[in-house]
């Protein structure tokens, strides 16, 4: 890699504090990092075109079409591979190629995978020091024979002896996100941002995981992990998908609003899963920091996220206080009267323009979660009693649905639809078909992943989880939220506990199992609201099917006969 980039010198990081320190210095120094009032932290500005994961720039490259699937991008690998051979060529000239050894998982677990990332960008290289488990350790543990998956990473902007740098070097006119499945090697280009670099992530936790989970029969999801315990002390633990931007990071540390009820964090973004001795399906977080989005991120909605990100923090893209400190849309109730907005440029509330982006992050050590779960590090994993699918649904879909099964469930994953959010580069608010979660990063072809789930239900002596569809963002007609979310999804989440228990009461409806009763107990909420929250409506929902006919027509033959059973059996039962 050295010859085909030919960087000015290479280093191969320990992952010491002295290193990252070292780092932060001299992105300080470039103009990159501006250091701010929290401390160890800082604010870093991205080139305004390079601000979210760019779907339409990422790539499956499978050997054959059929296998990246309908849903994916794909290119011959052989052009696709002779292409990147030329945009690396000279990439890093002027550059530092940083050597990252990384783990997905506790290196002591054998869910737990190790991958390789070669980058020129220092921001990388100390954002995926909080992501994962980076240094030495990691080279040790491989030793002379250990495997690994290649990641190799370049911001495509080659830099010119004596030139300046800019303190956001990428090149988006060629950017590309580069999966080859078969070899299990990512090569990403022009990009610097989140997903798009941070390649230990979305490119290798979910898209080349996905691929090896299939084949080695385990699960890589785009969930979090959360444990839940009851005022008598009694705990379950909790997996989600729901899309980018569509709420993992809230539910995954929520303070509950029900007196006694505890939620502590395993993980934000992803979880890999696999079936114990016992049966049970145990979860570990393959990472050990947050790149969560800032917007909307405050003391009352959030504030175990807000006490996260109190120090040791990297915020990207957010706006700048006249006292060095952070502040997005949504911290607080007033904003302030002069920023210095994402762009870097001047700001009141009379500019009219977002301050901070709406895709700002914050990457933060999970270590500093006040309510990280004791068992987030085990390398055994926490054992499954729930899983959850949800998206952002202003109509339709109810506030939480139980599935009838795991066959049903399956049905719920692969029926998931959301409206788009800023995580991507594509158009915001579009109500799309995301399954499971998973439409941007999965590594292979759709249909054959719903045949996995529906498969791994099938396994002998499995106790599966029980499935639940949830949906925080149905709305009223005049355009509001219809459920306060975030601490109050504790009482959808206390349901949820009774009925994996054994105890809690349900009606059967066509769509699934909903609640009898929800505890709404201090909460101020009207009973038409709660009633609109549940409403069945029956004409949406033979939309809803009508649509997802369309939509499963994609996958033709790789279309599993669970998942098309499951549909016809929710059009009977609507009549
Ligand atoms: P990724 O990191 O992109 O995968 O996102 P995520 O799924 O972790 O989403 P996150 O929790 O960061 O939430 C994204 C946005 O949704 C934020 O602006 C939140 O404030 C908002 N949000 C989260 N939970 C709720 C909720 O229960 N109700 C409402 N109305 N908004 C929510
Ligand atoms: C997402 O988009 O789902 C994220 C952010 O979690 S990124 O790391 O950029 O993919
Ligand atoms: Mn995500």
């Amino acid at each position: 890699m050295a010859s085909l980039c030919e960087p000015k010198n290479i280093v191969i990081c320990d992952g010491s504090q002295q290193e990252y320190d070292a780092l932060c210095q001299k992105m300080i120094a470039s103009g990159t990092f501006i250091p701010l009032k929290r401390p160890g932290s800082f604010l870093c500005r991205s080139d305004p075109a390079d601000v979210a994961r760019c779907e339409d720039c990422t790539f499956i490259c499978s050997e054959k079409e059929e296998d990246a699937g309908p849903t994916n991008h794909w290119q011959d690998p052989k052009e696709m591979e002779r292409r990147l051979r030329g945009l690396f060529k000279g990439c890093m000239r002027g550059r530092t190629l940083y050597v990252i050894p990384f783990s997905m998982g506790p290196l002591t677990s054998d869910i737990s995978h190790i991958g390789v990332e070669i980058t020129d960008s220092p921001y990388v290289v100390c954002n995926m020091r909080m992501m994962t488990r980076m240094g030495s350790k990691v080279l040790e543990q491989l030793g002379e024979e250990g495997k690994f998956i290649p990641c190799i990473h370049s911001v495509g902007a080659p830099l010119k002896e004596g030139k300046k740098d800019v303190p956001w070097p990428c090149n988006v006119k060629n950017r590309a996100i580069v999966h080859f499945p078969e070899k299990r090697t990512i090569w990403s280009f022009g990009s610097g941002y989140g997903g798009n670099a941070l390649l230990g992530k979305k490119c290798f936790a979910l898209r080349i995981a996905s691929v090896m989970a299939r084949d080695q029969g385990w699960f890589a999801e785009h969930m979090l992990i959360l444990g839940l315990t009851n005022p008598k002390g009694k705990k379950i633990y909790i997996a989600a998908a729901f899309p980018s931007a569509c709420g993992k990071t809230n539910l995954a540390m929520l303070q509950p609003s029900l007196p006694g009820w505890k939620v502590e964090t395993v993980g934000d973004d992803i979880a890999w899963m696999r079936f114990g001795k016992d049966g049970r399906l145990y979860a570990i977080n393959p990472e050990t920091g947050m790149f969560g989005v800032a917007p909307g991120t405050s003391k009352e909605s959030n504030p175990h996220a807000m006490e996260s990100i109190s120090q040791n923090t990297i915020f990207t893209n957010t706006a700048l206080t006249d006292d060095g400190d952070v502040w997005w849309e949504g911290m607080t109730k007033e904003p302030p009267k002069h920023l210095v907005s994402w762009l870097g440029e001047e700001w009141t509330p009379a500019s009219g323009k977002k301050a901070a982006h709406p895709n700002a992050r914050f990457t933060a050590p999970i270590s500093q979660c006040p309510v990280v779960d004791p068992a987030y590090d085990d390398p055994k994993g926490v054992p499954i009693s729930a899983i959850l699918f949800g998206g952002r649904r202003s109509s339709v879909m109810p506030l939480v649905c139980e599935a009838f099964s795991w066959r049903h469930g399956t049905f719920f994953g692969a029926s998931v639809s959301s409206e788009t959010t800023a995580a991507s580069e594509s158009e915001v608010g579009k109500l799309r078909h995301d399954p499971f979660a998973m439409l941007p990063f999965c590594g292979y072809h759709m249909g054959d992943y719903f045949l996995h789930w529906l498969k791994m239900g099938e396994r002998e002596g499995a106790q599966l989880p029980k499935i639940y569809a949830v949906n925080w963002f149905r709305k009223d007609r005049s355009g509001k939220f219809l459920w306060p979310g975030f601490g109050e999804n504790s009482r959808v989440l206390k349901w949820i506990f009774e009925r994996v228990e054994g105890s809690g009461n349900a009606v059967e409806t066509p769509l699934g199992y909903l609640p009898k009763s929800l505890d709404i107990n201090g909460l101020n909420i009207s009973p038409q609201t709660i009633e609109e929250l549940f409403y069945e409506d029956r004409e949406g929902l033979r939309r809803e099917v009508e649509w997802l006919k369309e939509y499963f027509k994609l996958f033709g033959k790789r279309l599993p006969e669970g998942i098309r059973s499951e549909l016809s059996a929710l059009e009977k039962r609507l009549g």
